[in-house]
């Protein structure tokens, strides 16, 4: 078909431009397939293709012992960027699909945790061990905590605390582990795990097990050392209760038992105190007879979805959802340029602070506890509008089948409800000589990852006007810690015994911007202030701003570090393409972000996140540098796989192959209103990519929804559109309609 193509091209000279056009969206619809994720049938090949290795000894992900080898993930790896640039800009064979798994070692003396590339796809026949940079081992402590290890992690609660059955009845208001059928005990595990590299020790809370049990906590934390693969061999360090800490469960009920020990007792549990849950209350004042508005596509869909291949507007792009780590789109073109290679989620991190031992220890680094593949069904209607585009997702993590996420993926067209742009062009004199407008419609892109008790959501929006945003907005339960008067200094009393414990969200994104090709440049523009005589009248002189542009030519120089302020504008140009008006083609990268640095520079987990330190860091394009973060810097943090600070050094970054490192993100002290959720409305961040000189005007002019009317004799107007004059029945039966005078009445 390319072939074909190709010859029709030769014959079509004249047509020469618009046939390379649709040569080039050819190969970019083609190329998509390299980075969609696999399949069902690739993930069982690859099961099955390590499984038949007799030396890796595999048995099932699920299978109750922790002393076992297992696949612990399976999914895509992307290909090598310079081969798929071959295929995508000159239509050259696809290289082979190739899938990344995650292999435990448990069964063994030294238990380890190996990568593999698996290639290639759908027949694999071989495998190669996944390094990292500088080729560091993956601590075998450092592993996420699967389901199984979750299993026995409530066994041994429910053992330990059998001995305390009668404390914990007493204080909770009749909640236990042992025996229970309606009062029952979970838990919340936060993480680190432990203080320092080669540690499994996890503070764990108890909750309540109700309706958003995370607003629940019965003031009970312990510490087990849950290291060993052999659960018997668990041991609980300490517990903490009533801001008093014991040596063991044993120590609390011998305290208690001789009645040394100062209780606070809950009240009996109310089932009519509905305060965690989504149960309405409160006047009501909206009617309930009738639907709010909601989003039609009167005609059906603008669009295109061919698997993970979308246009839209000029727009194409292709996007995954690893499992790992979630969103990503890659070759981002608008008509046919290239504007990015890949834009793509890294890491989210949620640093708490807290009085009691759990609140203190609760630093989140979301890739390791399933980010990716914690995207769960989405309600039409709610998390995407019922005219949206709905996609089921695959992963294969911590299972022994491939998983389908139903509906986790939406792609809808909305409008914004505001104009792209718009004029009324007075006379002055009561009417008008035009009005000018064009309504703003985006294509949305959006996930959602369940982290626990939390709620992102993921969206890449596309507008007309060749700008993308990518935007997270955070919901679900706030992560709470039991109410101590200490705990004030950390955070929000939000019920009776729970405090919101203050914490900052970070997220970070990969933005692989190749602005018209690969060699880019960034500037940043800067405004200081001249002052010099008027040159109209000597004795008065003239003070304004004057621009000043400087170019950061090594990484280090463009790393931007949190508590320093970012330059004006940030623009990433390509040096050797120039617009009709003779700048440099460029986007920039504009912040929509309150964050933060988490924790000072050299504080023990800072290592593990030292991407956090830039909001904006920029490095040259590595194969080895694919990514900020890993699924085993929760576990590790002191002593990281992938330490980002590695990617920075003294290399020129001028007229090269850039990398953008984006940190957004923001603040969260709990009031309130975080109950029964946190709201998104104020709590999205994201960025910006907006071209900056890089079209000859405004690309939306191509939109045929644009309008414009003129007022012609006897009060009549003269309407110009481009699109049907009536909207369609299930929207409006009446045609577009504007005045345009302006009288006193
Ligand atoms: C662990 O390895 C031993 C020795 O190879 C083997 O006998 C045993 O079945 C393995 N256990 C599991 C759960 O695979
Ligand atoms: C991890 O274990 C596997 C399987 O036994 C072994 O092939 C590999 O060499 C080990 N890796 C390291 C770094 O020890
Ligand atoms: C729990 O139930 C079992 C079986 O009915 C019983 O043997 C045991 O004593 C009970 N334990 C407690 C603490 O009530
Ligand atoms: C500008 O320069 C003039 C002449 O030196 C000086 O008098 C004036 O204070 C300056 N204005 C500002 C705002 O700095
Ligand atoms: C606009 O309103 C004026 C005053 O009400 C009226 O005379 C005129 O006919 C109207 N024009 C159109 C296009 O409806
Ligand atoms: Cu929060």
């Amino acid at each position: 078909m390319i072939a074909a193509m190709r010859i029709f091209c030769l014959l079509q000279v004249i047509w020469l431009a618009t046939c390379s056009g649709s040569r080039s969206r050819n190969w970019a619809h083609h190329g998509a397939s390299m980075f969609a994720d696999l399949t069902t049938v690739e993930m069982k090949a690859v099961r099955a293709y390590l499984h038949g290795i007799p030396d890796m000894k595999l048995t099932n992900a699920r299978d109750g012992t922790l002393k076992k080898n297992s696949i612990l993930l399976i999914e895509l790896h992307v290909p090598k960027k310079v081969e798929a640039l071959r295929a995508l800009d000159n239509g050259q064979a696809k290289p082979p699909r190739e899938a990344r798994v995650v292999v435990q070692f448990g069964n063994q003396t030294k238990p380890n945790i190996t990568e593999y590339i698996v290639s290639p796809m759908p027949y694999p026949n071989s495998h190669r061990v996944n390094h990292f940079k500088a080729g560091k081992p993956i601590s075998f402590d450092s592993r996420p905590k699967t389901n199984v290890e979750d299993a026995h992690i409530y066994n041994f609660l429910q053992r330990a605390f059998a001995k305390a059955n009668n404390f914990l009845l007493e204080t909770t208001g009749g909640f236990s582990f042992t025996n229970c059928s309606k009062w029952c005990l979970t838990f919340i595990d936060v993480a680190p795990r432990g203080l320092g590299p080669g540690e499994r020790r996890t503070w764990i809370m108890l909750h309540k097990s109700v309706d958003g049990f995370f607003l629940h906590p019965v003031g009970v934390e312990v510490l087990i050392n849950h290291q060993d693969l052999d659960p018997n061999k668990w041991t609980v360090e300490k517990v903490w209760y009533n801001q008093m800490y014991f040596n063991g469960v044993d120590h609390l009920v011998e305290k208690y038992e001789s009645g040394e020990l100062e209780i606070v007792k809950l009240p009996n549990h109310n089932t009519d105190d509905l305060f965690s849950t989504y149960m309405p209350r409160g006047q009501s004042n909206t009617p309930t007879n009738i639907y709010g508005p909601k989003l039609v596509e009167p005609q059906g869909p603008r669009y295109r979805v061919d698997r993970n291949f979308v246009e839209y507007a000029g727009w194409s792009f292709a996007y995954r959802v690893s499992s790992s780590t979630g969103i990503q789109i890659f070759d981002l073109r608008f008509n046919r340029e290239r504007i990015a290679y890949e834009i793509s989620l890294q890491e989210a991190i949620s640093f708490y602070s807290g009085d009691t031992p759990a609140g203190m220890q609760t630093k989140y680094i979301d890739s390791g506890w399933f980010m990716g593949s914690s995207s769960f069904e989405l309600a039409s209607g709610i998390d995407c509008p019922e005219i949206a585009s709905f996609v089921d997702l695959y992963h294969y993590q911590d299972s022994d089948k491939p998983v389908r996420y139903r509906n986790a993926l939406c792609i809808f067209e909305m409008t914004t409800a505001m104009p792209l742009r718009r004029h009324f062009d007075s006379n002055l004199r009561g009417s008008y000589n035009f009005y000018g407008g064009l309504e703003n419609t985006v294509l949305v892109l959006r996930t959602t990852s369940t982290v626990y008790n939390y709620d992102y959501i993921w969206d890449f929006i596309f507008y007309q006007n060749g700008v993308v945003e990518a935007k997270i907005s955070a919901t679900g339960y706030i992560h709470g810690t039991f109410f101590t008067p200490n705990g004030l200094h950390y955070g929000t009393k939000v019920n009776q015994h729970l405090l919101g414990n203050l914490h900052t969200h970070l997220i970070h994104y990969k933005v692989d911007l190749d602005i018209s090709g690969r060699q880019n440049s960034l500037e940043t523009l800067n405004l200081e202030f001249v002052n010099f005589t008027n040159p109209w009248s000597p004795k008065n002189s003239v003070v304004q701003s004057k621009l000043r542009r400087t170019e950061h030519k090594t990484e280090r120089s463009a790393a931007f570090r949190f508590g320093k302020t970012l330059p004006r504008y940030i623009n990433f140009y390509n040096p050797n393409k120039k617009n009709k008006w003779g700048y440099q083609k460029g986007y920039r990268i504009q912040f929509n972000s309150h964050a933060h640095s988490v924790v000072p520079r050299g504080s023990p987990e800072e290592k593990g996140i030292s991407w956090s330190r830039y909001p904006l860091a920029v490095t040259r394009y590595r194969d080895s540098e694919g990514a900020s973060s890993s699924i085993y810097a929760q576990g590790d943090p002191w002593e990281p796989v992938v330490n980002f600070e590695d990617y920075i050094n003294n290399e020129d970054i001028v007229n090269k192959d850039l990398v953008a490192w984006v940190t957004v993100g923001f603040l969260h002290v709990p009031h309130s209103e975080d109950i029964p959720n946190t709201a998104t409305p104020g709590n999205a961040v994201g960025f910006f990519l907006r071209p900056f000189n890089f079209f000859d005007e405004d690309p939306s002019l191509s939109s045929r929804s644009a309008i414009i009317v003129r007022p012609v004799k006897d009060g009549k107007s003269h309407i110009q559109r481009w699109t049907p004059d009536v909207v369609g029945h299930c929207v409006t039966d009446k045609p577009f309609y504007y005045n345009g005078t302006y009288a006193e009445v």
